[in-house]
């Protein structure tokens, strides 16, 4: 036979598949599967072999699913928005449109070398007028729900360029522009209220079949915390605080309060606080940071008493100083705490540091109360029950979620579609004029507001309420994650110009049974989508409230060198330069052979040329393929191996799916012969892995159709059951021993494997055999005449 030529086979093939459309979605009225892959952005630096890790996994379980009489949505497209073109446009005043362009051209190009069964039909950008016009439907959307707000929130300032800086953009507290301190300062931005649906975000995790850590970490983002507000008297000024506490329980061991140094009390007893001036000094210190940089003090948590300020226990009446501190958030619960030193270690650190009191309060042992008057000696929770009804407390659920600040003053991403008129100010764009379109006029020098805002063509526009020429467009854009937090409807009607998505469509695809992408990184992008779906439910657009039904992880592949493979280092290595050399099959073979698919393993490039071999022993087995019926062993091993790979493919199990492959065809090499049917069904089970031998040797025997529109081999319990069971071995009708016999077999070899029983073998040699009667499944009774 032909020598493997990797190049001219898989060409021929994929200009093949191409031409008959082999992949284009199912519209018929088959079950559906929808598969997807969390779309990439169009980096400038192309794919390295690391990136299609997780493409090569659901085209292998897309194929599977095709095959088992699935019609299978399977789309790829292009999370092109974002601030990696912007800051290149930047660099080299070429526009984020075009290296977006080139960069999909370039991505693209890749992927077709690896012969990923995506429907191209259904490529979606979400840069494209067309795409973000509905990006802009959804914030509409939102925004008449109630959804989306303006409000001030914290942003990295300069007060010396007068300009938002994007966290990039400071370097070490400082100004990457003039190195002059960045402060946060308060400024209108938009939200999404996701905190409105913090407790179905939370509650309906429980029904996902997604990683248990990624649950996690969504549960932990969300951060529901059930607790009590409880009020704490203040004299001079006579006023009240509130504090959010979990332990409720702990109140007698309080000895004293913390407010955030933004909490407005502080303010208001400005009068009456003696050291003012530190006061202040203080706060404006705290305001530089963030609140990551706050809570991250460890030990080391500053703070200041405000002083002559006193609070009253509720209960024993006693004063309390209060202290402001960056360890205490505005953002969180009310801003303000009730401390106990000795059962939290926060309020610990800060006591030691502080020189505060600190008064035991529970029996770490017993779990009850000490040291608390009338509750000592209750349980945790019973006195947390009571001490909060003694004092009229307040039962609340607080979320660390905060809602989602989706604005960003900069250019390369979707128009908030807002206008602002001198007569009816804020004015939402309607509908029917969406998209408005990110304009071409710009330069793209950072300058703290979006570079949309200085373009003349982008502000020509009336009020749609009065007709009003002193109308101005909103010039900050949409967080890109808006973008992905969505994406997945229009792939299920990507051409629809009506619509974001049809309900038919949407009904017939949704939601999504198999997503899958990288671990890292994707905290937001999930919770964000999540949220969209949930809010669509609630306005009828659609009829489920959770778009991932099953969730996996694809594991990092690290460089040779042990490093994160990335250009700086030198160390990347690049698909098409791989698949040149050992061809696409190997490739998706390889990097699904490597290990666990959630594991991050180590390239090598040697260990290619290992499953490069197992395709070319395939390719030389060709050569044995006969006519006959396989016998036992072979179908034996045949069904046990369409067993293993099927549920393995369902198992993300790849590497143990390939290695039963490999298993087979060694069986089978050292056979030199398989039967036509076998290595029919053999081909079948190779094809989602290594999709172009398999239609060539499928093709070169005869095959009819292409091999990929072929049904799934079943196998047959039947076949598996080992039918080996131990037989009685009689000499003359006497028992001498038992043999362990495979059922199939003849005879001769039952006779074989008594031979090989050492004590039988012995006895045999004193017997001239004249006859032996051999009943399948009891008895071999070997009959003749022993010398003695
Ligand atoms: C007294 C206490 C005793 C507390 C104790 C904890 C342990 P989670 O579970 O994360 O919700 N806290 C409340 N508001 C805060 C804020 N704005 N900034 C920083 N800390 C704040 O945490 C709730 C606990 O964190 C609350 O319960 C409060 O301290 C603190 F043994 O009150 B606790
Ligand atoms: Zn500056
Ligand atoms: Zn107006």
């Amino acid at each position: 036979m032909s020598e493997y030529n990797h190049k001219q086979i898989e060409k021929k093939w994929q200009d093949a598949w191409e031409k008959a459309r082999v992949y284009e979605t199912g519209t018929g009225a088959k079950k559906k599967c929808y598969v997807l892959d969390m779309f990439p952005y169009p980096s400038g630096a192309g794919l390295h072999v690391g990136h299609p890790k997780g493409y090569i996994a659901t085209d292998i379980y897309s194929r599977y699913k095709r095959s088992q009489g699935f019609d299978v949505l399977h789309p790829m497209g292009w999370d092109a928005f974002g601030l990696p073109a912007e800051n290149y446009a930047i660099k080299t005043k070429i526009p984020p449109q075009e290296t977006t362009q080139s960069a999909i051209e370039n991505f693209k190009s890749q992927i077709k070398g690896l012969s990923l069964s995506y429907d191209w039909n259904r490529e979606i950008n979400t840069s494209s007028p067309e795409y973000y016009r509905w990006t802009q439907w959804l914030f509409l959307k939102l925004y008449k729900e109630g959804l989306a707000y303006k409000k001030n929130a914290k942003v990295n300032y300069c007060d010396s360029c007068k300009t938002v800086l994007a966290n990039e953009q400071v370097n070490g507290g400082l100004c990457e522009r003039c190195g002059h301190e960045v402060i946060q300062k308060e400024l209108p931005q938009w939200f999404f209220k996701i905190t409105d649906f913090a407790d179905a975000l939370e509650s309906d995790l429980m029904n996902l079949d997604w990683p248990e850590s990624t649950k996690a970490s969504q549960s932990n983002w969300i951060g529901k915390s059930e607790g009590a507000i409880l009020k704490f008297e203040i004299q001079n000024p006579k006023t009240e605080v509130e504090v959010f506490t979990t332990r409720p329980d702990t109140l007698f061991g309080v000895t004293y309060l913390v407010l955030a140094p933004e909490h407005p009390l502080i303010n208001e007893s400005r009068e009456s606080v003696r050291n003012w001036e530190y006061v202040e000094r203080y706060i404006k210190k705290i305001a530089k940071k963030t609140d990551l940089e706050r809570i991250s003090e460890g030990k080391n948590k500053t703070g200041i008493r405000l002083g002559d300020i006193y609070a009253i226990h509720p209960i024993t009446k006693e004063p309390l100083e209060i202290f402001i501190s960056e360890y205490v958030l505005s953002g969180y619960g009310t801003g303000a705490i009730m401390a106990v030193p000795s059962s939290d270690e926060r309020d610990r650190d800060f006591a030691k540091k502080y020189d505060l009191p600190i008064v035991e309060v529970i029996d770490d042992k017993k779990g009850t109360l000490i040291n608390s008057g009338e509750y000592t000696g209750m349980s945790i929770e019973e006195a947390g029950k009571r001490i909060v009804e003694h004092v009229g407390g307040e039962k609340v659920t607080t979320y660390r979620l905060r809602d989602w600040l989706v604005s960003r003053q900069r250019y390369w991403g979707a128009p908030i579609p807002i206008l602002y008129c001198d007569q009816c100010g804020e004015v939402p764009v309607p509908e029917k004029d969406l998209p408005v379109v990110l304009p071409t006029d710009v330069d793209f020098i950072p300058t703290g507001e979006s570079p949309i805002a200085r373009s003349e063509s982008f502000h020509d526009v009336v009020c749609p309420k009065c007709g009003g020429k002193n109308t101005k467009r909103e010039s900050d854009t949409l967080d890109t994650f808006v973008c992905s937090s969505w994406y997945y409807l229009r792939f299920t009607d990507p051409a629809n110009f009506k619509e974001f998505a049809s309900a038919e469509n949407i009904k017939r695809w949704m939601p999504v049974d198999m997503y899958v992408g990288g671990a890292e990184h994707t905290v937001l992008h999930l919770l964000y989508a999540r949220f969209i779906t949930k809010v669509l439910q609630k306005l009828g657009y659609v009829s489920f409230s959770e778009p991932f039904l099953s969730l996996r992880h694809q594991g990092l592949i690290i460089a040779e060198d042990g490093r994160k493979m990335s250009k700086s280092f030198g160390n990347v290595i690049n698909p098409d330069d791989i698949i040149e050399r050992y061809g696409s099959d190997s490739m998706r073979l390889y990097e699904m052979f490597m290990g666990p698919f959630n594991d991050s393993i180590r390239w090598s490039t040697k260990n290619i040329i290992g499953v490069r071999r197992f395709i070319e022993k395939v390719w030389r087995l060709s050569d044995f393929v006969v006519e006959r019926k396989g016998d036992e062993v072979e179908k034996r091993l045949l069904h046990s191996t369409i067993k293993k790979v099927t549920e393995d493919i369902e198992g993300f199990k790849f590497n143990t799916a390939i290695s039963t492959l490999m298993i087979f065809i060694n069986h089978c090499d050292a056979q030199k012969s398989i039967s036509q049917d076998t290595f029919f069904t053999f081909l079948q089970l190779l094809a989602p892995f290594a999709p172009h031998i398999s239609e060539e040797l499928y093709q070169q025997h005869g095959g009819k159709g292409f091999i990929v529109n072929t049904k799934w081999p079943h196998y047959d319990e039947g076949a598996l059951e080992e039918d080996t069971l131990s037989l009685v071995v009689q000499i003359n009708g006497k028992v001498r021993g038992k043999v362990v016999v495979d059922s199939a077999m003849s005879k001769e070899e039952v006779m074989g494997e008594v031979r090989k029983d050492t004590l039988l073998e012995k006895r045999l040699h004193q017997v001239s055999i004249q006859k032996i009667v051999y009943v399948p499944g009891r008895v071999i009774n070997i009959v003749g005449s022993e010398s003695n």
